[in-house]
C-alpha cells in the first residue's frame, strides 16, 4: 500500500535492520551468543552460586535496559507520527521561490507527529487538549517544518511567557495533579491573569479539542511566516491543513471514557486507517498578505492570538498532504524526529510575529537536551538532499565521517564553499526595521476579546452548548473560589448568558451585566460544522454488529457487506469469541466480546434481527451498548426482533424511529426495518443527527 517512491524511506533503508531476518543474535560489538537467558555464574548441581563480572554478555544487556530512557518531551510528550507525502497542484511562484511551492512536477517526503500538550508521554490520547500538527518536509533543498496545532491561535504573544503558561497547565508542582488536564486551579488562574488567552480559551473550550480523530482536524501554522518571489517582493503567509474527512469530535462523555477504555485510541485510528490503505489527507492552503497591507486591521496580523478573518484574508489552497506509511520503530523514528519552527528553505522567512520569534530559539535549543548535539544526524531528522557543513563537527554521538585536512571557512583550498543565490543559497531577506530598543508591544496587542467574541458567536447552538459544559467542567475542578469566581466574571466580556450558565453551574457570583457588548458578529471557517466532507462518508468509521447465538445470518452479512463496501470497518461483537450460532446454524467467529469492547470505541452499532434479541435483552452490557451509543449521538440500526430491543433501551418514546427508507431528519439517527437487512440500507446516510441529546 505505501508508496515506495518515498525519498526518506528509501534513505531510512541504509540504517533498518529487520529482526525477522534470520540472523543469529549478536553483542553490540557483534559476537554471536550462545546462552542469552543465563548469566556466567558458578554453579554446579546442587548449588547456584555468585555471578562473574567478567560476563561482558550479561553486563551489556543489563546495562543498555537502564539507559534506555530519553528526555521526555517537556510538552507535546504524548504522540504519534507516520510518513507521507505532498503534492503541489498550483504554483505559487508569484509569492516564492521555494521550490516545494513552486514546482508541481514534485513529491515531496514528509513525517508528521501528532500530539497532545499537556500530558506525559504515557498519557491518555482523548484528553481535552490542543492537539499539535508538526510536519516536516524533507525538501530538495533542506528540511521544512510546519509546527503547528489543530488550533489557529495560541494562548500567549511573547515566548517570554510560554514556562508560565506551561508550568500553570501541567500538573501542579506541589502534588504532580493532574495528568493530561487542564481542569485545576494554576491554569485558570493563569488564564484570568492574561487577557489575551481568552481568545484560545473559547476554542480549547470547543469540541476541537476532542477530535474523534486524528485524521478529521485541521491543522495550522499559527504563526505569520514570510514568502519571498524573484522579485524580491516579501508576502506575510499563514498555513492551513483542512482534512479530507472533515472535523469531527467526540462529545465529552464518550472522550472521558475512552480514556480509560482505549488510551491509545487515537494513535491506533491513525494506524488502522494507513495500515488499511485509507490513507488520510489534507488540503494544503495559504492565507496571503502584502507586506504593505500589514497596518490595514484593526488587529495586528502578527499577533499569534488572533485569526486572519477569511472574508478579508481568504484561503488559497494549492496542494494535497497525504499520510501513507506507519512508522517501522516509534522511538527511532518518531519519538526521536525533532522539529524547529526556524528550519525553513530558500523561498521562505520568519516574521517578526513575537511568539515566532522565541519558538525559533526554543525548539532548536530543546533538541539538544532530548538529543544530544548531533541529533540531526539521526536517520529521521537527516535531510534526503546533499548536506554537508565541514565545520560543524565532533559532539557527542558524532557518526558522520567527514573526510579531508581542512575544517574551516575560508581555506587556501576553497573546500565546502557557500552558495551563491543562483546556486540556492539561502538569502535572509533585507528588512527595513525601526523602533526603540524595550520591552512591551505595540498598541493593537492589546486588544483581547473581539476574536474571542467572534467565535463565540460563529457556533451552532449545539457547539456553544458544548463550550459551556466544558468551562463547567473545568471550573468545577477549581476548588479555589478566587479562581471560578474571576474566571466566570471574564466570560461576561464573551456573553453574558454564557457567563451565567457556568457561574450558576460552577458557584460564581451570577453575572448581570456583559462587560463587553455582545453584537452578535459572526465569521467564515469557526464553526467546525463547515467543515464537513465534500461527499459524505462512512469510510474508515468503525461501525459494531451486535450478535449471540441465534441471529439471523443473512441480515448480518447483508449489512456487513454492504458497510464494508462504502469503505468502513466493520467488527463483530459476540456474546463469546468460541464462536456464535445463527438461527440458520452458521458460524461466526466474533472480532471481540461484549465484555472486552465498549460502545464508545465505534462510531455506530447494527442489531440483526432473530432470536438472539432474547439474550441481548438479558445482557446489560449490550444494552448499554445502545443507550449509550444513543446518548452518543451514534447511528444506530436494527431489524425485525432487534426494532423492539432498540426502542426498548433507547427509552424516549417521542422518538420517531426511521422505517425503511424513511427520512432520517426527526429520527434522531436510529434506523429500523423489517425484512431483509436491505430496506435499511435505502436510508442512505448513515451519521450523527446534529439533534442529540448528549
Ligand atoms: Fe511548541 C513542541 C506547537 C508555542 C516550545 N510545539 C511543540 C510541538 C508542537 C508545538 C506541535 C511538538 C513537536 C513534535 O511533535 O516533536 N508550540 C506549538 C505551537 C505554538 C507553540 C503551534 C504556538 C504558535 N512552543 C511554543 C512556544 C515555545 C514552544 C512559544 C517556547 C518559547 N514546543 C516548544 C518546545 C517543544 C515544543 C519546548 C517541546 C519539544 C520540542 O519542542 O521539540 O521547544
Amino acid at each position: 500500500m505505501a508508496s515506495t517512491t518515498n525519498g526518506k524511506i528509501a534513505d531510512m533503508a541504509k540504517e533498518t535492520v529487520d529482526v525477522h531476518a534470520k540472523q543469529h543474535m549478536t553483542t553490540d560489538y557483534g559476537i554471536k551468543i550462545s546462552d542469552p537467558d543465563h548469566t556466567l555464574r558458578v554453579v554446579d548441581e546442587k548449588h547456584t552460586g555468585p555471578s562473574l563480572l567478567e560476563d561482558q554478555i550479561a553486563r551489556e544487556k543489563i546495562m543498555r535496559f537502564d539507559h534506555e530512557r530519553i528526555p521526555e518531551r517537556v510538552v507535546h510528550a504524548r504522540g504519534t507520527g507516520a510518513f507521507g507525502t505532498f503534492k503541489l497542484f498550483e504554483s505559487a511562484e508569484d509569492v516564492t521561490t521555494a521550490g516545494v511551492l513552486t514546482d508541481t512536477s514534485r513529491e515531496t517526503p514528509l513525517f508528521l507527529r501528532f500530539s497532545t500538550v499537556q500530558g506525559s508521554k504515557g498519557s491518555a490520547d482523548t484528553v481535552r487538549d490542543v492537539r499539535g500538527f508538526a510536519v516536516k518536509m524533507y525538501t530538495d533543498e533542506g528540511n521544512w517544518d510546519i509546527v503547528g496545532n489543530n488550533i489557529p491561535v495560541f494562548f500567549i504573544q511573547d515566548a517570554i511567557k510560554f514556562a508560565d503558561v506551561i508550568h500553570s497547565v501541567k500538573p501542579e508542582p506541589h502534588n504532580e495533579v493532574p495528568q493530561g488536564q487542564s481542569a485545576h486551579n494554576n491554569f485558570w488562574d493563569f488564564q484570568y491573569l492574561h487577557p489575551e488567552t481568552t481568545h484560545m480559551d473559547q476554542w480549547i473550550m470547543s469540541d476541537r479539542a476532542i477530535p474523534r480523530s486524528y485524521r478529521m482536524m485541521q491543522g495550522f501554522g499559527v504563526n505569520t511566516y514570510s514568502l519571498v518571489n524573484k522579485k524580491g517582493e516579501r508576502t506575510f503567509v499563514k498555513f492551513h491543513f483542512t482534512p479530507e474527512l472533515g472535523v469531527h469530535s467526540l462529545v465529552w462523555d464518550e472522550a472521558l471514557k475512552i480514556n480509560g477504555q482505549d488510551p491509545d485510541f487515537h494513535r491506533k485510528d491513525l494506524m488502522e486507517a494507513i495500515e488499511n490503505g485509507h490513507f488520510p489527507r489534507w488540503k494544503f492552503g495559504l492565507q496571503l498578505l502584502p507586506e504593505d497591507k500589514l497596518d490595514d486591521f484593526e488587529f495586528d496580523p502578527l499577533d499569534a492570538t488572533k485569526v486572519w478573518p477569511e472574508e478579508q484574508i481568504p484561503i488559497r489552497y494549492i496542494g494535497q498532504l497525504e499520510l501513507n506509511r506507519n512508522v517501522d520503530e516509534f522511538f527511532t523514528q518518531t519519538e526521536q524526529v525533532a522539529f524547529c519552527t526556524s528550519h525553513i528553505v530558500p523561498g521562505i522567512d520568519y516574521s517578526d510575529d513575537p511568539l515566532l520569534q522565541g519558538r525559533n530559539f526554543s525548539y532548536f535549543d530543546t533538541q539538544l537536551s532530548r538529543l544530544g548535539a548531533n541529533w540531526q544526524e539521526l536517520p529521521i531528522n537527516r535531510p534526503v538532499c546533499p548536506y554537508l557543513s565541514m565545520t560543524n563537527r565532533d559532539g557527542a554521538m558524532r557518526h558522520r565521517v567527514t573526510k579531508g585536512t581542512v575544517n574551516y571557512w575560508p581555506n587556501r583550498f576553497e573546500a565546502n564553499p557557500p552558495a551563491t543565490p543562483a546556486e540556492g543559497g539561502f538569502v535572509s531577506h533585507p528588512q527595513k526595521v525601526q523602533g526603540q530598543k524595550k520591552r512591551g508591544f505595540s498598541e493593537k496587542f492589546k486588544e483581547h476579546f473581539n476574536q474571542a467574541q467572534v467565535f463565540y458567536n460563529s457556533l451552532s447552538p449545539i457547539e456553544k452548548m458544548h463550550v459551556a459544559s466544558a468551562f463547567s467542567f473545568e471550573l468545577d475542578h477549581c476548588d479555589d473560589p478566587v479562581v471560578y469566581k474571576r474566571l466566570t466574571e471574564r466570560l461576561t466580556a464573551i456573553d453574558l448568558e454564557l457567563a451565567q450558565t457556568v457561574a450558576k453551574n460552577v458557584g460564581g457570583d451570577q453575572p448581570t451585566k456583559a462587560t463587553k457588548e455582545n453584537k452578535g458578529t459572526k465569521a467564515k471557517g469557526l464553526s467546525q460544522l463547515e467543515y464537513m466532507p465534500e461527499k459524505p462518508t462512512i469510510e474508515t468509521r468503525r461501525i459494531s454488529i451486535l450478535i449471540a447465538d441465534g441471529f439471523d445470518f443473512n441480515q448480518y452479512t447483508t449489512m456487513k457487506e454492504a458497510l464494508q463496501k462504502q469503505g468502513a470497518f466493520v467488527f463483530t461483537i459476540g456474546a463469546q469469541r468460541q464462536g456464535v450460532t445463527s438461527e440458520s446454524g452458521q458460524t461466526v467467529i466474533p472480532d471481540h466480546f461484549f465484555v472486552g469492547m465498549r460502545s464508545t470505541l465505534f462510531d455506530a452499532v447494527y442489531v440483526p434481527g432473530g432470536k438472539h434479541v432474547q439474550t441481548l435483552a438479558k445482557n446489560g452490557v449490550a444494552k448499554h451498548w445502545i443507550s449509550e451509543s444513543f446518548a452518543h449521538l451514534k447511528a444506530i440500526a436494527g431489524s425485525n426482533e432487534a426494532v423492539a430491543f432498540i426502542q426498548r433501551q433507547i427509552n424516549l418514546p417521542e422518538v420517531e424511529v426511521a422505517q425503511n427508507g424513511s427520512s432520517l431528519k426527526e429520527s434522531y439517527g436510529v434506523v429500523t426495518g423489517y425484512g431483509d437487512a436491505t430496506s435499511l440500507l435505502k436510508v442512505g446516510t448513515i451519521g450523527p443527527d446534529s439533534k442529540g441529546l448528549a
